[in-house]
């Protein structure tokens, strides 16, 4: 292995060391001081090549703050980090629902389920087989819960396609994509409950961050989430944001994919999986394509209507497979168009998470054009399970490139490669080793 990546992979693990609190790994030393759904299954991917107890212990300190109704938390709250972060679990009040977890302090929204991916990395590379069994065994029915909340409480056409009644529970807050539906809520600033704000208090340029008026949005919701005690179907009749995501809908149909692996390991019956698996793939390919953007929009269910903005989500069915090979023939012009920076583009590093020649395009402001490297992650697999190997080598490239320019950032420029938000940032850290191990095959 060539001695920088050597270096490289040394700084990322003193990374997650920095961050690991005992049983599971905060996101950064000081913005995110609790753990965080998806961000705890890449870092359990980073920790798989080289720490499997820790990647074990990581998802299962996750899956033990599990809903009774099998929501997996967007935040587990560290009760002894509490006062710098908005908002807080005094803020959710998630004890007012019969299902949350009385031994945990939790949000009341989820995120994409990217735990299943991890976990089959985690018991492909163990070398503690018995253990990768046991913990498996364990883990397992977890893992299917979650699905089952997914089919049974956000899918209330039963079309295979799970809503997202938050912005957060997207993964990718302030994207331009939420923008119209954000809009279209119309609020009395003066009925919100009083809040401040954190995040703009850890030296980061309020430029960079989700606008006040966004905030206000987000705490309308959780507002109303808990005045009707995160009851799911009462939320659905009133919530003003439901919307079906590709890339929330692409992690939930690998889900169960990487779930009938794990299940037959087990020697379980995968048939409800399999039917899962092809139902979504189906809508997202019938229901999610835009022939005329040549890429997956989002459903707005509320409005009845797609959203066309272009972010890299309209690429991410590619993950699961969904896209039929016409579909993903266009999506690969599209990647390799000036929008999202083509691989001969020296301007630029792939993949802004929004249009290059967008309205709302901004380098620097969080999920509003900038590169990051967990969707990057995403893409790149599936990039390889298309065959488009030279666009996922120079995916890596980039990520590898960003990092080693000015280290492990929460996200990049997509220009000038200049590094922003939070330093320390596990999941730069965590994708990095696997980027490295996996893709460069300096790991075999
Ligand atoms: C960001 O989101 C949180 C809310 O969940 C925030 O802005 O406070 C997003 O980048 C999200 O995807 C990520 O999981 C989280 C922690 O890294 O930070």
């Amino acid at each position: 292995m060539p001695e920088s990546f050597e270096e490289l992979l040394g700084r990322a693990k003193g990374v997650l060391d920095g961050n690991w609190l005992g049983r599971y790994t905060k996101p950064s030393p000081h913005l995110y001081p609790h753990q965080w759904n998806w961000d705890s299954g890449f870092i359990a991917i980073g920790y798989s090549h080289y720490d499997q107890a820790r990647a074990q212990q990581e998802l299962s300190s996750l899956f033990a703050a599990q809903w009774r109704n099998g929501m997996v938390p967007q935040i587990v709250f560290n009760p002894d980090a509490l006062g710098g972060y908005f908002p807080e679990p005094d803020f959710w009040q998630g004890e007012r629902s019969s299902h949350h977890p009385a031994n945990a302090l939790t949000s009341g929204i989820t995120m994409p389920p990217v735990h299943a991916m991890a976990a089959l990395k985690i018991v492909r590379k163990a070398q503690d087989r018995n253990s990768a069994r046991d913990w498996l065994e364990d883990l397992y029915p977890r893992l299917l819960k979650s699905q089952e909340f997914f089919y049974r409480d956000r899918d209330p056409n039963r079309e295979g396609l799970a809503y997202i009644r938050h912005p957060w529970e997207s993964g990718v807050d302030n994207a331009p994509t939420w923008d119209p539906p954000l809009a279209a809520m119309i609020i009395d600033k003066r009925s919100l409950p009083p809040y401040q704000r954190q995040d703009l208090k850890k030296g980061i340029p309020s430029s960079q961050r989700p606008s006040d008026d966004d905030y206000d949005r987000y705490v309308f919701l959780v507002d109303l989430f808990r005045k009707l005690n995160y009851d799911e179907a009462a939320i659905y009749e009133e919530c003003p944001f439901v919307i079906q995501d590709p890339l929330l809908n692409s992690v939930l149909c690998k889900a169960n994919e990487d779930l009938m692996e794990l299940g037959q390991i087990l020697g379980r019956d995968t048939g409800q999986l399999r039917e899962w698996y092809d139902q979504t793939a189906r809508s997202l390919r019938d229901k999610l394509w835009h022939a005329e953007h040549g890429a997956f929009d989002v459903y707005d269910l509320r409005a009845g209507e797609p959203i066309g903005t272009l972010t890299a989500a309209g690429f991410m069915p590619l993950l699961c497979g969904a896209p039929t090979s016409e579909q993903a023939r266009i999506i690969y012009e599209f990647l390799e168009s000036k929008a999202f920076c083509s691989m001969d583009d020296e301007r630029c590093y792939s993949i802004p998470n929004y249009n290059l020649e967008g309205e709302y395009f901004d380098t620097t402001n969080y999920w509003r054009g900038p590169v990051w490297v967990n969707t990057n992650w995403l893409l790149l697999q599936g990039l390889r399970r298309y065959g488009f190997h030279e666009k996922a080598d120079s995916v890596a490239r980039d990520i590898i490139r960003l990092v080693k320019r000015c280290g492990f950032y929460e996200y990049f420029d997509p220009y000038t490669g200049k590094c922003y938000g939070t330093h320390n940032f596990s999941w730069t850290a965590a994708l990095l080793i696997d980027v490295i191990l996996q893709e460069t095959g300096s790991g075999s």
